[in-house]
């Protein structure tokens, strides 16, 4: 259906007798006017977060998240995400319409009110607390500040209301017109290129947090579409976040069938769990509250691996015989002090944690990371009361666990003989820095860049073309460690890896990782345009996705961007980043037979001067930053290409091997 097709009627709230439910008929006399958009527009990052790519899309989110309040209240069904020729964006959803009556105090519309000024509207009172989701919810308004344009469209009681604005002010009256045979609320806005300068939207980026969202919300239909390449993404999620564990879950070998899933509501909270264990040695873990993702943790989470931890212990002690025999030692007598850590119980590991909570008080930086006391208890309990009693039924999910766990905790155990007897080592020797690693002289970590190359004839050009003050090199030696099949010791172990840790300086392993001993808060991974650039990249990847998460989440890895094309004519060098970039060149100059293209296979071709010039110049040069959730997608993609499972990767490889470009054999 596409976005202009008459709605299905949406459905009526669930009969669940759930009294959390939006039923509330909200009209002009409930909005609280509080201020202008004029602080919007001076302190963006206040209401956004920031005005890079992140805070741009956090626009998109705003009013996807009105639509989404809309279909949990059940007055919706769907919500339509559509990116535009012109670059514009539209939302739309079939819900009740925002609100056009006449706000009394202001003498004007409810919807001019809405867009207009801040925090206004009843989502802001606790009953609807269940559904604020977003940036913290500050409303449509903040989209309308930072808008070059926007024009927002009501269908409601048989009308079609509209009103333009620019920048956030009206541009004339709302104007009515009879004969609407939908209902809704539509918004389509231009980010205003004075706040961002990156305007441009981004469909994976996108497609990936929608995905979330419809995970996280049972039962909305969320459709999004690139009109100028017809490509769309249709996501609905009826199991939530078990569907989710699933989707994560394709890729891997599960220890049982069944996703364990359980919700339930203690003193306000409501917690939602979904878990399941895989034959992998990786632990993928998500956190919400209300919606918003929690990347830094926070009360909840302690709350819910403190649980786990517990309910494995308690039941090994029901069942000592579990302790087992590792490999004919036995470890009856030291069966008192072995205990299961969370670390033990986190290695193949896939689980969503949901939560709500009526007033969460968010920490750290970027807001990421739940603070509420009260929280960690609460979890806990439901947890352990819920682990608990489902291991006594179903031994066929708890043996299998049990036996991955004590596996895990017994290699923890040898490696940390390992590592005491290396520490002692190195303790005598002291730790080094690689060789391989052609340092910076600047000492402050913030101002320093770690480009990680592959291959040696590359690594000799960027040392060459660096700016030794604040730049470092460490050439890659040959393909990096599979991760995929490996534990952490055997990844601590290989060379190359080590290298790649000692030179980072954050040590590796939950319990040794220190981000505040990043060398350098740029870890540059440049390796060349082909498939085996693409491989090293995926696996480097993966590797700092699994082993050091925090460096990702601290925005420190980026991507190098070299030119795919050098074009020369006469003494004129333009280079290109992209085909379309290439072709526009080409044309300013004149078209094919007035220049020589050159096509870069590896970033070998380029001398030290060029790539200096092309990729490693922090006045030209272009970085791609590395977020979760690519991670999450390459991580995807490494399992399906190194795993066990051969169903996924036929289905992944016929699915995209037509559209990959120059693989070179
Ligand atoms: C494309 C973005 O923003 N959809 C929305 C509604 C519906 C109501 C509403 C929104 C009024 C006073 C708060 C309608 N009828 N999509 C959207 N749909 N806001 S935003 O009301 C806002 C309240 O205070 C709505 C009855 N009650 C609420």
């Amino acid at each position: 259906m596409n976005e202009n097709d008459k709605p299905a009627e949406p459905v009526p709230p669930a009969k669940n007798g759930d009294s959390s439910l939006q039923t509330e008929d909200y009209s002009a006399k409930n909005i609280q006017v509080l201020e202008g958009l004029e602080a919007v527009r001076k302190r963006p990052g206040m209401y956004i977060g920031g005005t890079g790519v992140d805070g741009l899309h956090h626009l998109v989110w705003e009013a996807v998240d009105n639509s989404i309040d809309e279909v949990l209240g059940g007055h919706a069904t769907t919500v339509h995400v559509s990116m535009l020729e012109d670059g514009s964006l539209a939302v739309l959803d079939d819900g009740r319409g925002i609100p056009v009556d006449i706000h009394q105090p202001t003498g004007k519309s409810a919807l001019e009110v809405i867009m207009t000024y801040l925090h206004s509207g009843g989502k802001f009172d606790k009953k609807s607390y269940k559904f604020s989701g977003g940036l913290h919810g500050v409303g449509i308004s903040v989209v309308n500040a930072l808008s070059e344009w926007l024009d927002v469209t009501v269908w409601r009681d048989g009308n079609t209301h509209q009103q333009s604005f620019r920048r956030g002010d009206p541009v004339g009256e709302m104007t009515v017109t009879a004969g609407a045979d939908r209902r809704g609320t539509k918004v389509r806005f231009m980010p205003d290129s004075q706040i961002f300068p990156i305007i441009e939207f981004n469909f994976e980026f996108l497609s990936r947090r929608l995905r979330e969202l419809a995970f996280l919300n049972p039962g909305v239909k969320i459709v999004l579409r690139q009109k100028t390449t017809q490509k769309c993404h249709l996501f609905e999620y009826s199991g939530g976040i078990k569907s989710f564990v699933e989707y994560l879950s394709e890729t891997k070998t599960s220890l049982f069938r069944e996703v364990v899933n359980f919700q339930k509501e203690k003193e306000g909270v409501e917690v939602n769990v979904a878990l399941s264990y895989n034959d992998g040695y990786s632990e993928q873990f998500f956190s919400y509250v209300n919606n918003i993702s929690t990347v830094d943790g926070g009360t909840h989470v302690i709350g819910f691996r403190s649980a786990l931890t517990k309910v494995f212990n308690d039941y090994l002690k029901k069942d000592p015989g579990l302790l087992g025999k590792e490999r004919g030692k036995d470890h009856g007598k030291e069966n008192k002090e072995i205990k299961v850590t969370t670390d033990d119980v986190r290695e193949g590991l896939i689980a969503v944690l949901s939560i709500k909570v009526p007033e969460p008080q968010f920490e750290g930086q970027t807001k990421g990371k739940l603070g509420n006391p009260e929280v960690r208890g609460i979890v806990d309990s439901v947890c352990v009361e819920f682990f608990a009693d489902y291991l006594e039924q179903n031994p066929m999910v708890a043996k299998p666990v049990l036996d991955k766990i004590m596996t895990s905790m017994h290699a923890r155990l040898a490696a940390q003989k390992a590592r005491e007897l290396t520490r002692r080592k190195t303790a005598l020797e002291g730790s080094s820095l690689p060789g391989k690693l052609a340092d910076c002289s600047e000492t402050d970590p913030k101002k320093c860049e770690l480009f990680i190359v592959e291959g040696n004839s590359a690594g000799g050009s960027a040392k060459q073309g660096r700016d030794r003050k604040i730049q470092a090199v460490l050439p890659l030696r040959g393909k990096i460690l599979n991760v995929e099949k490996t534990r952490l010791e055997r990844v601590v172990g290989n060379e190359i890896i080590q290298d790649l840790v000692a030179a980072v300086g954050t040590n590796i392993g939950k319990d040794d990782f220190n981000i505040a001993k990043t060398r350098y808060h740029k870890l540059v991974i440049m390796t060349d345009a082909d498939v085996d650039g693409a491989h090293i990249r995926t696996l480097l990847l993966t590797f700092f996705y699994r082993y050091m998460p925090e460096i990702i989440s601290n925005g420190y890895l980026f991507i190098a961007q070299p030119p795919l094309y050098k074009i020369k004519k006469n003494k004129d060098e333009r280079y290109a980043y992209s085909d379309d970039e290439k072709d526009r060149i080409v044309a300013t100059l004149g078209g094919m037979d007035h220049v020589t293209l050159q096509r870069y296979k590896g970033l070998g071709e380029m001398n030290p001067e060029q790539l200096w010039e092309t990729t490693m110049n922090p006045q030209t040069r272009i970085f791609k930053k590395v977020r979760s959730l690519d991670a999450l997608e390459a991580d995807r993609i490494f399992s399906l290409l190194m795993g066990d499972k051969v169903e996924p990767r036929r289905n992944f490889i016929s699915q995209y091997a037509k559209s990959v470009k120059n693989l070179d054999i």
